[in-house]
């Protein structure tokens, strides 16, 4: 059962037990809200439902929309007109930065907001990751700059940005590798990745995305830790929505450590990515 019917199914009763608290306590920790947010926002909707003279399930489910909405944050992260703009996608392992970086180049073109795309191979730790961004630059008519496996990213990204410059290009789109790092390197080799294009690009022209896999939970969230303990990070992406019937993890991230949601992506057609948009999130959510 999808996680909104099975929200809908414990919140259709006409009156509240006692049980029934306890047992949306659970099912909002299965949702990925995590147990120290899903004991919080019950414990708030059962004064809200108190003060409210609230007792029914489906009154409860629209106040829990209410508890919800202030962790429901979005940011606009859109390429700015009139200099070159520079996205990165962070993340570890799997989760979807090289599918990601390709379709935010190609949203962006298709739709006006970038005139010309640079893709930037920034994932020098595996030669088939080269070979995936160049594939995904041959579809899509885009430039890719690329060194060989082994190469330095940050030479890459450099590249990247001198290249996109040249050529009269608005828009780079970097992918970096996603292997586990113990955190002390990954936060140095992030730092100086993130200084290379600082210097080039910017303040608010430059955008650190980080992606991470709806599916896999609480993981996620440690991963937003260790990611934002590295550099400022400016939105999430939210992949693998489609095989994922919870979700909670973007509420989770943005109450915990202050990050908001840019994209939710929902399949691996270069057309399945979605502006972030609290509320109809917070309703499929909720099955409102
Ligand atoms: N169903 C689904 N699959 C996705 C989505 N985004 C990415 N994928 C798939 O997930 C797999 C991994 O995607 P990649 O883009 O290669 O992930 P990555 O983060 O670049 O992986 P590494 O380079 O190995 O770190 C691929 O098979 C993608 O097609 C999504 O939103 N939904
Ligand atoms: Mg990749």
């Amino acid at each position: 059962m999808r996680f909104s019917d099975r929200i809908r199914a414990l919140l259709g009763m006409s009156v509240m037990r006692d049980d029934d608290w306890d047992n949306l306590v659970d099912l909002l920790v299965e949702g990925d809200l995590g147990p120290a947010f899903a004991d919080a926002a019950v414990t708030e909707l059962q004064k809200l439902c108190a003060q409210e003279g609230v007792r029914d399930g489906a009154g409860a489910r629209s106040l829990l929309a209410r508890v919800l909405a202030p962790h429901a944050r979005s940011v606009r992260v859109e390429p700015i007109p009139g200099g070159l703009n520079v996205v990165l996608m962070l993340g570890v392992n799997g989760v979807g930065k090289t599918t990601t970086a390709a379709k935010l180049a190609r949203l962006w073109t298709a739709n006006g907001l970038a005139s010309k795309a640079v893709l930037a191979a920034g994932d020098t730790f595996r030669a088939a990751a080269i070979d995936q961004l160049k594939l995904h630059g041959q579809r899509l008519g885009m430039r890719v700059v690329a060194q060989t496996q082994g190469s330095d990213a940050g030479a890459v990204l450099y590249d990247a940005v001198e290249a996109a410059a040249a050529e009269g290009a608005d828009l780079v789109v970097a992918d970096t590798a996603g292997r586990m790092h113990t955190k002390q390197n990954l936060i140095r080799e992030l730092e100086k990745l993130d200084k290379i294009v600082a210097a080039r690009t910017d303040r608010e022209r430059y955008r650190k995305l980080l992606v991470v896999d709806a599916t896999t939970g609480q993981n996620a969230l440690r991963q937003a830790e260790v990611f934002s303990a590295a550099v400022k990070i400016d939105g999430l992406v939210l992949t693998k929505y489609d095989s994922s019937a919870r979700g909670g993890l973007a509420l989770a991230i943005a109450r915990d450590l202050g990050i908001p949601t840019a994209f939710i992506c929902d399949g691996e057609a270069y057309g399945d990515i979605k502006p972030f948009e609290p509320e109809r999130y917070l309703s499929e959510f909720l099955g409102l």
